[in-house]
């Protein structure tokens, strides 16, 4: 379907999301459409944020605004649907529009098939009717089941679509980029020059498939890398838990602007641990670049400043390779929590593959490493 037909029969003027590759025509549209605008479209830094920015909008207008999310995000939006919009709190009205990674049968990536087994079950067990959209649904059926929800929503509770491959299609294209020079897979070849065989944990998306290829290309071993492939927002946190038990351990977290974002709390808790053998990298693209380059807000915010006043020992950012090689002997060699910000452009090779090795492999391989040192 048309994702213009889609956007029509849902006939609201707010959404608010995170982007997924799967409902990029829905997100191109309203790029194209709207660009991010506070009135029409925001892109939250998580599911939860956008859920509860959404609850705000209805507070404020009496109209039903659109959350979008891959099902990945489902998890961020319990609490919020529990505990905010239910009906048995607030009942706020919201329509939700998720896309579905991991559906039962279609091959997808390791991070996805539970999630991808529960979605729709989630959802039930939330209360939120759900109707699954494919690519032979037809505008009727769809405009029948609107008029249906339409009739949900006016008693507060909340509906959901869920959107599989293909459903939705969108024409125009739109390019996204940025200034910066740099592009995310030489950063990381830059970074394993200096890191070599110290353990790396690194974020979803497409950082942990390139440091995966880097690797592969290079005849190492991929032992020392814990590649986050869901979980996004959590890799520094992860990498906190590694380092404050590996003390005499350089431990080095690659994560993203999308990612950081989202969970940024957890740079408050590094920050006051401390942990004198950790390294935080920030590769900001200020670009959800993995599932399509839609922006995050990372590019208007100083996130030196943030790591510092967090608690971050020492805190800097670069915007080339000379300053970048500098920066991470540096890091190696300084025993306090450092935080390197990287200034990255937005994109990728078309031919990058994804780790061949399985997530039980990679954690098997990760522990024996991490247990072989002290
Ligand atoms: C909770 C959750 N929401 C959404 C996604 C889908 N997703 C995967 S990677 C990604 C973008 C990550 O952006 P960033 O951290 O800036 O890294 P980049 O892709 O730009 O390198 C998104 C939104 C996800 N995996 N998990």
């Amino acid at each position: 379907m048309e994702v213009k037909e889609f956007v029509r029969i849902l006939g609201a003027d707010f959404y608010t999301g995170v982007p997924d590759s799967q409902l990029k025509a829905l997100c191109n549209y309203l790029m194209n459409e709207y660009g991010i605008n506070e009135k029409h479209h925001i892109i939250a830094a998580n599911e939860g944020n956008c859920t509860a920015l959404a609850a705000g909008y209805h507070l404020a207008t009496n109209k039903v605004p659109v959350v979008y999310m891959q099902n990945s995000g489902e998890g961020n939006i319990i609490n919020p649907v529990a505990s905010l919009l239910n009906d048995k709190v607030y009942a706020i009205p919201v329509i939700f529009v998720i896309g579905w990674r991991g559906e039962p049968g279609k091959h997808d990536e390791p991070q996805h098939i539970y999630q991808g087994e529960v979605t729709c079950r989630l959802l039930d067990d939330m209360g939120i009717k759900n109707f699954v959209i494919d690519e032979n649904t037809t505008v009727e059926k769809l405009e029948d089941v609107m008029n249906d929800y339409n009739n949900i929503l006016k008693t507060g509770k909340d509906v959901a679509f869920v959107i599989k491959k293909g459903a939705l299609s969108y024409d125009e294209k739109i390019e996204y980029k940025n200034e910066n020079s740099m592009t995310r897979e030489n950063i990381i070849n830059h970074i394993v020059d200096i890191t070599n065989e110290d353990p790396i944990i690194s974020t979803t998306g497409k950082t942990s498939r390139e440091l995966f290829e880097i690797r592969t290309e290079r005849n190492q071993s991929h032992k020392q890398d814990f590649l986050t492939v869901g979980s996004m927002g959590h890799s520094s946190s992860i990498c906190l838990g590694v380092a404050i038990n590996k003390k005499n351990q350089k431990i080095w977290c690659i994560d993203g602007d999308g990612a950081a974002l989202m969970h940024m709390g957890a740079m408050a808790v590094i920050g006051s641990y401390s942990p004198k053998n950790m390294v935080h990298i920030l590769i900001n693209n200020g670009a959800h670049e993995t599932v399509g380059g839609m922006p995050t807000v990372a590019s208007k915010i100083d996130m030196v400043a943030i790591a510092k006043a967090c608690g971050y020992y020492y805190a800097v950012c670069v915007d080339n390779f000379d300053d970048l090689d500098n920066e991470l002997l540096k890091a190696k060699s300084r025993n306090e929590l450092s935080f390197i910000e990287v200034m990255s452009s937005i994109g990728a090779r078309d031919d990058l593959g994804r780790p061949t090795t399985s997530a039980i492999e990679n954690k098997k391989n990760f522990m024996d490493y991490l247990s072989s040192i002290n």
